[in-house]
């Protein structure tokens, strides 16, 4: 038995996490237990799984966060491959309820899979999203190697740079990640530090850059996060390709940009 049978909503919404993590593998961005994933699955509980007992003893989140009570997520496990949790969501991620003193959890399904150790900055995006009454539910943490790369670079991590240099490589990517790349400095990983950096990131930017280590995206689902990620690495492998014939890009003029902005009702 599996919380996803005769749930065909929650079940859609592990299958495409298990599709984006295959992606994550297969790019690189994934190496053995690299990245993360959460999704607030609160839409598709029923009575049933809010009557479901649990299956670990109750954990602490690290903070508390309010607008979390009565929220049920999927989260990848810590220590688990994105390549085994491609196939196996259920064995590599779990189904964990938020306790209503809204610092604790526990898993109710379908394994006692300990979620990842990036839970405290996922939990507390999720509760900033909520707070501000954005229909976003996905949150995606990964190592995108030449969205790392650039980052080990300081020029690239002066606010809007490397935003600017990557919407300018291709018209898509301003398209498809209009509110471009938020920096946060370096921060140890798991930290509650790093958490409130992103969150606060997050007010103007969709996807964010985690010096020296890799990305962290929300959207509406776990794809559209994936998206966003993937049209700005696409950016960064056209430059690095420019660079590497031996010239520096030009690069779409401002003009250009100006002009695409304006055509497809892009925020400036
Ligand atoms: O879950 O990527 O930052 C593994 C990580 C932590
Ligand atoms: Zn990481």
């Amino acid at each position: 038995m599996s919380i996803l049978d005769n749930r065909p909503g929650l079940a859609h919404e592990v299958e495409q996490v298990a599709e984006v993590a295959g992606y994550l593998w297969q790019k690189g961005w994934a190496e053995r237990n690299g990245g993360n994933i959460t999704v607030n699955v609160t839409e598709h509980v029923d009575d049933a799984i809010r009557a479901m007992p649990a299956i670990s003893e109750p954990r602490a989140i690290g903070f508390t966060l309010p607008n979390l009570k009565g929220c049920y997520f999927y989260c990848k496990g810590t220590n688990k491959r994105m390549r085994d949790l491609a196939r196996w969501p259920m064995e590599n991620g779990s189904v964990i309820r938020i306790l209503d003193d809204c610092a604790h959890y526990e898993i109710i399904a379908d394994n006692p899979v300990a979620p990842t150790s990036e839970l405290p900055s996922h939990l507390a995006v999720h509760n900033y999203l909520i707070g501000k009454g954005s229909d976003y539910k996905a949150s995606v943490h990964t190592h995108p190697i030449e969205l790392v790369a650039m980052s080990h670079c300081k020029k690239f991590l002066e606010k809007d740079v490397a935003t600017r240099l990557l919407w300018s490589m291709i018209p898509e990517t301003k398209a498809f990640c209009p509110r471009g790349l938020g920096i946060i400095p370096y921060k140890l990983p798991s930290s509650n530090d790093l958490a409130e950096a992103t969150i606060k990131e997050l007010g103007d930017y969709d996807v964010t850059l985690w010096e020296k280590h890799g990305v962290f995206a929300v959207d509406t689902d776990v794809m559209a996060a994936f998206d966003q990620i993937d049209v700005l690495n696409k950016s960064a492998l056209i430059y690095i390709a420019a660079k590497n014939m031996g010239f520096e890009p030009d690069g779409m003029s401002d003009e250009q940009m100006a002009e695409m902005t304006t055509a497809f009702n892009l925020p400036k």
